[in-house]
């Protein structure tokens, strides 16, 4: 039997190890980029490179989407089925201070990527994802957001991948390419780098609970975003890849929130009652009432969260939400977790990590 064998760049990230998950089960093999790191990158697939199961069908390797030649070397060597490309520099608010960065490994990276499958003359075998992105709407041109809506992006990070969305366009129709965008919105999960809100939030709140810090700081907590799983939409990429003809796919959960309810979600998960006071950089959350005996650590009034300049953005997105119709028609999409599923298991797996991180 003939297994399909998959690339996945950005495999180190939490979508990668969700993906590698993903595709094995579907008795892949999956071969990953990870790029060269001073420290461990590797922690989310540790646990897929122990499993004795999966020998000899995960394979790891060094490249870079800046090393043009990487990409070529393992394209022409790999000959992979499907290329998924989830490598990126994500962080919107970090893409203000490293834009020119953050456009060479969004934009260029993915160019370089494309012309290596390209080069190899792979263009009729080798299928190809691209991690496109809500950020594309930034300034947002029509209530619910779907690929018929125009772009307007509002940081480097969107801009980046507002050219990587074209160019992956432009592969396909150039070189018929099966080449195909995934405009997905956010998502989330136990395995969310720690500086995205929603995991910032989580972890933030887990330490406060074990005493480990006294407050969480946030930027814009009116911000609104159409937050998913990521093991949910992982499926999604996969299932972009297995439709009839390459094209470009919204996912998102059609549901909204604020950053404000996400934080207090967590605590009312906890069975923790906050009360905000204030505006502006003034406003804030304290603590007032749990169990006092449980949460040792809380005390009656006591501040737990405060705003803070510092996380504010030079360009804000306030204000996201799909309208993922024609996924849901084509692809048979339905996103199978909500916020509070989402909440739940952030929070006990963050709970957890910190109490372990408590007795070390
Ligand atoms: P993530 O956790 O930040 O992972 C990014 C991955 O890219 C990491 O494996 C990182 O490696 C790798 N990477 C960064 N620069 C690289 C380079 N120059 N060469 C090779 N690899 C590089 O991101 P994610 O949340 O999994 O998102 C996956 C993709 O979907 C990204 O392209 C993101 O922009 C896009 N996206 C994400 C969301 C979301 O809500 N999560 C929504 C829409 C689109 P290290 O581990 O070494 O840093
Ligand atoms: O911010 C606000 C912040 O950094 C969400 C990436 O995966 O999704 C992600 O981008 C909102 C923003 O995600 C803090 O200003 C408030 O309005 O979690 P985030 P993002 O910017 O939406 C898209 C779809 C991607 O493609 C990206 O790769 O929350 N916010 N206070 C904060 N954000 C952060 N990070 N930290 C705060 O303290």
């Amino acid at each position: 039997m003939k297994f399909k064998k998959a690339l996945i760049t950005g495999i180190t990230g939490q979508d990668g190890s969700y993906l590698a998950e993903f595709l094995l089960k579907k008795k892949y093999i999956v071969h990953g980029i990870k790029r060269k790191s001073s420290s461990f990158n590797t922690s989310r697939i540790d646990h897929i490179y122990a499993n004795k199961s999966f020998k000899n069908k995960f394979f790891l390797h060094y490249g870079d989407l800046l090393d043009p030649n990487s990409l070529t070397d393992l394209i022409s060597k790999i000959k992979p089925d499907e290329v998924y490309n989830l490598a990126a520099q994500s962080h919107v608010g970090v893409s203000f201070q490293l834009p020119n960065y953050t456009s060479q490994v969004n934009s260029i990276g993915t160019l370089n990527l494309l012309h290596a499958i390209y080069d190899c003359r792979l263009a009729s075998k080798t299928k190809f994802y691209q991690a496109s992105t809500s950020e594309l709407y930034g300034e947002i041109q029509e209530s619910r957001q779907s690929e018929k809506t125009s772009f307007y992006p509002k940081s480097p990070y969107a801009t980046s991948k507002l050219f990587a969305y074209w160019i992956t366009k432009n592969y396909r129709e150039s070189y018929k390419m099966f080449a195909s965008n995934g405009i997905l919105f956010n998502h989330e999960s136990p395995r969310r780098g720690e500086t995205f809100v929603t995991r910032k939030i989580t972890m933030g709140i887990s330490k406060i609970i074990h005493g480990l810090e006294k407050c969480l700081y946030l930027g814009n907590i009116y911000s609104l975003r159409d937050w998913g799983h990521a093991r949910d939409y992982v499926e999604m990429c996969w299932k972009v890849l297995q439709y009839n003809k390459p094209d470009d796919f919204v996912i998102a959960t059609e549901k909204q929130y604020s950053v404000k309810f996400f934080v207090e979600q967590c605590f009312k998960y906890l069975g923790i009652k906050i009360k905000w006071s204030g505006t502006g950089l003034k406003e804030y959350g304290k603590i007032i009432n749990c169990n006092f005996e449980k949460y040792s650590s809380l005390k009656k009034n006591m501040v737990v969260i405060k705003i803070s300049n510092k996380y504010f953005r030079p360009n804000e997105v306030n204000n996201l939400i799909g309208n993922a119709s024609k996924a849901k028609k084509l692809l048979k999409w339905k996103p199978k977790t909500n916020i509070h599923q989402l909440i739940k298991e952030m929070m006990d797996t963050d709970l957890e990590y910190t109490r372990k991180l408590k007795l070390k």
